[in-house]
């Protein structure tokens, strides 16, 4: 090695196959708010999703899950790809996790594979899966870190949705017997935990519109697994607090600020329609208001599956929610009931090209202000974590840096909106950037790039992208 390249790998802080650029990044800092704007016991992490990146699809005894299936079934996904190697955090999760501890944050979020624990969804537990995690858990824990467990991101185990997934009442069973397996096996280390994530998205998305796995356009099933999903969401946190002592126990909502297109009548009620369904469907139960069926009638047909007693179970009495915000929705006026593609005003007929993601998302940092607004004043919600915030972008790659200033931008205009909102008065406590690293963006593959830290697929190597290093400056 010559000098000058002695001199570059100095200047790169390097673990393995890792690159931190470690140049100062003060420049970015955004001289309107500080960390300590924030408060000191305030959580900064980031959140992940076992299916997006762990890989090992068939590895230590793991079931296989709706995702594995999915994504093998030609055009469902817009790439070709699937999770089977993703970027293998199975393997790699020793330093993934010391990345976090490098942006200076203080909360690892992620997610457990259901079918890991228990291939088939229900009976055996293997072994294997559960060490998995107890590794997860004992490295965050050995660099300083909290861990907080969603309990289901998703990637429901195949063998249950051949006896019909979330659309089948036993599905409420399944959920809480794997429940109280992982929350026995973790709950002396871990104590924050998150029992769904983004019900109303698994459910629209993979019930009603049949983007996401297991692929239905179906009402039936869609009401018939929004109506299981929100009685897993509070009896999963009942039975994680009856085996953890001292537990913190929510659960985590998609929500989008939702706006008329005008102020004419019709697009006022298609945006009150728009409302119950991305935001409403899933808090509501859970705080004994029931389903929001005022403002979209045809929701009345999910009470065809609620059984007596329910409704009282339906209530969940979280110690915090999570509220996960990426854009907003403009809503005009459809025959259509409210599904995304036919109620929505196309982002690129409201803005320039310049602030819409890869995602296709509109970026409107005045929209999460807006959402937890909204989510903190229904009753009894005491403390709220945005569990997820984050934009693709594509990324520049030069040399060993990974440029993404359209996300640092993302970045500070989101915070200075959560910061406005918990200044007046609005008791959030933490943010978690989503997402740690570059992964499988479901539907469409490993185009749209999430990551704080950029993976090359071919290699496995991660590079901190400037966003990453932007965060280590400002939690410094
Ligand atoms: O990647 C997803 C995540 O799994 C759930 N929330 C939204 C993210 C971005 O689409």
């Amino acid at each position: 090695m010559n000098r000058r390249d002695m001199m570059k790998l100095a200047a790169l802080g390097t673990t393995g196959s890792l690159l931190i650029p470690n140049q100062a990044y003060s420049f970015f800092l955004d001289p309107s708010f500080t960390k300590a704007d924030f408060g000191p016991n305030f959580k900064w992490g980031v959140a992940t999703a076992a299916y997006q990146i762990e890989g090992a699809y068939q590895e230590d005894g793991r079931g296989l899950s709706i995702w594995d299936t999915f994504s093998h079934q030609k055009k469902n996904i817009k790439t070709g790809e699937n999770g089977d190697v993703s970027a293998d955090f199975y393997h790699r999760y020793y330093d993934d996790i010391a990345l976090i501890k490098a942006m200076n944050m203080n909360v690892n979020r992620f997610s457990i594979s259901w079918s890991r624990i228990m291939p088939e969804g229900t009976g055996a537990v293997n072994q294997k899966g559960i060490d998995f995690y107890h590794k997860v858990i004992d490295r965050t824990l050995e660099l300083g870190l909290e861990p907080w467990i969603t309990c289901y991101h998703w990637d429901l185990p195949q063998a249950l949705q051949d006896k019909g997934g979330w659309a089948n009442r036993d599905c409420i069973g399944w959920f809480n017997d794997y429940v109280d397996v992982i929350s026995k096996a973790y709950g002396d280390k871990v104590k924050n935990w998150m029992v769904l994530n983004e019900p109303m998205a698994f459910v629209a998305v993979g019930y009603l519109m049949g983007i996401h796995a297991p692929g239905y356009r179906n009402f039936k099933k869609f009401y018939a697994a929004t109506h299981h999903a929100a009685m897993a969401q509070a009896e999963g946190a009942r039975v994680i607090r009856s085996n953890v002592s001292g537990s913190n126990v929510g659960s985590t909502f998609s929500c989008s600020a939702v706006m008329p297109k005008t102020n004419a009548d019709k697009h006022v009620k298609a945006a009150a329609k728009m409302d119950s369904l991305v935001n409403r469907l899933f808090i509501e139960p859970a705080v004994g208001k029931g389903y929001p069926v005022n403002d979209w009638k045809l929701l009345e047909n999910i009470y065809k599956y609620v059984q007596p007693g329910d409704e009282e179970k339906l209530v969940a009495n979280f110690d915090f929610i999570g509220i996960q915000n990426y854009t907003r929705i403009m809503v005009k006026h459809s025959l259509w009931p409210p599904i995304l593609w036919a109620n929505q005003v196309k982002p690129k007929n409201l803005v320039g090209p310049e602030d819409i993601t890869d995602m296709g998302w509109e970026v409107y940092p005045e929209g999460i202000h807006q959402v937890l607004k909204q989510f903190a004043a229904y009753p009894g919600i005491d403390k709220i974590i945005v569990t997820e915030n984050g934009a693709a972008f594509p990324d520049t790659v030069e040399g060993n840096s990974v440029h993404d200033a359209k996300r640092v931008d993302f970045y500070k205009k989101y915070l200075a909106q959560v910061l406005k909102a918990k200044q007046e008065g609005v008791n959030i406590q933490g943010y978690f950037c989503w997402t740690l690293m570059d992964n499988f963006e479901w539907a469409e593959g490993y185009k749209p790039r999430f990551g704080l830290v950029h993976v090359d697929f071919e290699t496995q190597k991660r590079t901190m992208k400037d966003s990453g290093l932007w965060f280590k400056e400002f939690l410094k």
